[in-house]
């Protein structure tokens, strides 16, 4: 008589981390975040009230800042914008209100 083991195999399923460390600017749950190793800027709106973000932020090489726009205000998906040849040295996420004075989050220095 044949017995037959069932074997399970579990797999067990790690974060990835990213190459570069990628840093984000919160504004409430909004941020920027910049990629592939700071060469591509990400605005992503988590929070669904209605409220425009944006991405100002520095490319080495360029002297004034960019921007880069989530405009809808709701929370699906990231706007994105890059690749830029050199990299992106500081930004922040900023949180655009029509009747109020803009939220500003704090500015990051990705390394
Ligand atoms: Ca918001
Ligand atoms: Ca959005």
């Amino acid at each position: 008589m044949r017995t037959k083991a069932a074997i399970a195999a579990s797999v067990l399923i790690v974060g990835a981390q990213t190459a570069s460390a990628d840093t984000r600017s919160y504004q409430g749950d909004d941020f920027s975040i910049d990629t592939y190793s700071r060469t591509q800027m990400w605005v992503c709106d988590q929070e669904s009230d209605g409220h425009e973000v944006k991405a100002e932020f520095r490319v080495n090489g360029y002297g004034n800042s960019l921007y880069l726009y989530d405009t809808d205000g709701a929370n699906n998906g990231c706007q994105k914008l890059g690749s830029y040849a050199n990299k992106i040295y500081q930004h922040r996420t900023i949180e655009v209100r029509n009747a109020f004075p803009d939220i500003v989050g704090g500015w990051v220095y990705p390394l």
